[in-house]
């Protein structure tokens, strides 16, 4: 199996994360979709990551490569009941759409891709924006969702779960994280979440990358003991991908 994405990307840790749970290998090829090449292209119509190569299959989205990894390979990743299982669908979404636009978007975006990719500032007025009029009422949301302890389906981390978590990672990467004295569960839930092996496996992969500029990250996660795939996608310059205004 092969994933195609950056360590650093929410939902490529997603996937790694989801890997991990159930146990199953794969080799990495850790591009940022601005520097995909046509091969990508051709993967990804999106030229977004993760994409999931196995075999003729490629999948280029982590949550329907996270639903493969449950029904093709017995992922442990989801609740049992179908009222349940409805709820995590929603909340992976939740996650994906709305925490993936503020978190990914509106902050991680401006403050790290921006001057770490295209070498220019961010947009730090959008920044403020997320800050103070959006983020709240997503915070207020979540802290009436996740529970006091455990995991949203019981003792053990699963796919929602996961889902939530990966963006404050990305959150942390932006300078920000969630105020304990007014998200309390949201804070513990974030604290206790990434601190289960799943998140912790790719960890030093992640710091590895984000150690060196784009061109010198090869070397430094070969280093760190990355799966690394023999060959990449990448180029050496970086292209406009999709963007959203
Ligand atoms: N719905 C997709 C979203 C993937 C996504 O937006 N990935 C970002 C990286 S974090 C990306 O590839 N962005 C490139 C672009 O939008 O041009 C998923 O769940 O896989």
């Amino acid at each position: 199996m092969k994933i195609v994405g950056s360590y650093v990307s929410p939902y490529v840790r997603k996937v790694l994360a989801c890997l991990h749970l159930a146990g199953l290998g794969y080799e990495i090829d850790p591009i940022t979709p601005f520097f995909g090449n046509e091969a990508f292209e051709r993967l990804s119509p999106l030229r977004r990551i993760p994409v999931l190569i196995e075999g003729d299959l490629v999948l280029s989205d982590s949550s329907v490569i996270c639903a493969w990894l449950e029904e093709a390979h017995g992922a442990p990743l989801m609740p049992k009941g179908p009222a349940d299982r409805a709820r995590a669908r929603w909340l992976e979404e939740y996650a994906d759409t709305r925490l993936g636009d503020l978190f990914i978007w509106g902050l991680f975006y401006q403050r790290f891709v921006c001057p770490a990719v295209f070498g220019r500032p961010g947009d730090e007025a959008r920044v403020e924006r997320t800050l103070a009029e959006d983020l709240p009422r997503e915070m207020a949301y979540l802290e009436g969702q996740l529970p006091e302890a455990g995991f949203l389906f019981g003792d053990s981390i699963g796919l929602a779960d996961i889902a939530v978590a990966t963006f404050f990672r990305n959150a942390a990467y932006a300078g920000v994280e969630p105020d304990p004295a007014r998200w309390p569960r949201t804070a513990a839930f974030v604290r206790r979440a990434l601190a289960q092996p799943c998140f912790e496996a790719t960890l030093r992969f992640e710091r590895a990358q984000l150690s060196v500029d784009p061109k010198g990250r090869r070397r430094a996660l070969l280093d760190a003991g990355a799966p690394l795939t023999a060959d990449s996608l990448g180029t050496r310059e970086p292209r406009p991908g999709i963007m959203r205004l």
